[in-house]
């Protein structure tokens, strides 16, 4: 640190020329996350110093948070949920795998996970020190069932499925993984970081969360597709009394189920404020709306030959593109920031919020003419 303070204008002017070197979010295809509604943006910087690890200098804050997971768990198939706001999909995983581990005696316990699972559950394994087990996929991505049932052992204390997954964004037979977890009496986590402010607003019906009753726990995280700041991440629990598995007593009268002690109350309070003013029927228009640019897009790969893997599920497209690493360096020097999948190897696509119908084009001419001068 220097000896001496810079003057606030400087600072600022700086900070500007990083902000500016940046990615424009319109350019981004990459992101789950996207530009939070203004609104959030907001009431984050109205709530800058509250703090969620501290409920007695901020009750009101706290009673924000319980109603964002009554609103989560009414989305989710329930009006009767136990949970509260992370910093995202990875500390949700984290905790939910934790509680399974301590409801069980198992001496040496391990957790099945789709092979499509995110590398959020390798953290929580070494954290936790559990066995991960990968169970296989089937043609289309979802996770294979009889794999599923085949690595089941007398260590196994649980089972995970995806509603949405990373690469593309599949949603796995969660129903099936439902009816296993009850007949083995087993905990089922599912993964629904990004889904899980999808699903529920699509035209499509699928079963995935707290209606299904084998189902323990969920991850859905507003600072994806919900559109509120970072860090807002979503855990919920069917039973209190495994969500209490996580509580520590913290001074005299405190209790804290959270990984983290001091956390964000802004965000919290930026998510309240965002699903309040967009409601269901805000969610679903702007899930329209991404699934709309997801079906133009598919359209046009179709039109030049182009294969997604899947038939796009949610509002993420994987195209099989030949040459994908020369066709995504030409994009890059065009400014586009894309990504891609490995197995099988393909141009990772996500239709967030941020995308307009003007930009999609610009950018599927432009990969038109890219894999032109490729092939
Ligand atoms: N579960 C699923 C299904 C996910 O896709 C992700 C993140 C997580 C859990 C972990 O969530 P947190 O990152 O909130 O802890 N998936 C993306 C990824 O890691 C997140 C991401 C977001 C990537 C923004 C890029 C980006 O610009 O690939």
């Amino acid at each position: 640190m220097d000896e001496y303070g810079v003057v606030e204008g400087e600072l600022l002017e700086s900070l500007r020329h990083v902000r500016e070197k940046e990615a424009p979010f319109n350019r981004v295809f990459s992101s789950m996350c996207t530009r939070p509604h203004p609104l959030a943006v907001r009431v984050h910087q109205k709530f800058i110093e509250t703090n969620m690890g501290d409920n007695r200098l901020f009750p009101g804050t706290k009673d924000l948070e319980d109603r964002v997971i009554a609103m989560l768990a009414s989305l989710l198939g329930t009006q009767n949920a136990f949970g509260y706001i992370t910093t995202g999909g990875t500390e949700s995983n984290i905790q939910a795998l934790r509680v399974a581990r301590d409801l069980s005696s198992k001496k040496n316990p391990n957790v099945i996970v789709p092979a499509s699972a995110h590398f959020s559950f390798e953290k929580a394994a070494r954290i936790l020190g559990l066995e991960i087990k990968k169970a296989s996929l089937d043609k289309c991505y979802r996770v294979d069932i009889t794999s599923v049932e085949n690595l089941i052992d007398e260590n196994t204390i649980a089972l995970v499925g995806i509603a949405g997954t990373t690469e593309y964004g599949q949603i796995d037979p969660i129903e099936q993984l439902s009816e296993i977890a009850l007949s083995e009496d087993l905990f089922l986590h599912v993964d629904a970081a990004f889904g899980g402010l999808v699903i529920p607003f699509l035209e499509r019906d699928y079963k995935f969360d707290f209606t299904l009753d084998g189902v323990s726990s969920i991850t859905v995280d507003p600072h994806k597709m919900g559109a509120s700041t970072i860090p807002s991440g979503g855990l919920l629990f069917r039973c209190r009394e495994h969500m209490d598995q996580l509580m520590i007593s913290a001074y005299q009268e405190e209790k804290q189920h959270s990984l983290t002690g001091t956390r964000s109350g802004a965000s919290v309070a930026a998510t309240y404020a965002v699903f309040k003013h967009l409601g269901r029927r805000g969610y679903k228009r702007i899930v329209d709306r991404c699934m709309k640019l997801t079906n133009i897009t598919e359209k046009r790969a179709l039109s030049l030959d182009i294969n997604p893997v899947i038939k796009p599920v949610i509002n993420i497209i994987a195209l099989q593109i030949q040459n994908l690493d020369e066709v995504l360096s030409k994009l890059e020097k065009r400014n586009w920031y894309v990504s891609k999948t490995i197995k099988p190897k393909a141009l990772r696509l996500i239709m967030m919020p941020h995308i307009t119908e003007g930009i999609l084009g610009e950018f599927l001419d432009d990969l038109e003419e890219v894999i032109g001068y490729v092939r």
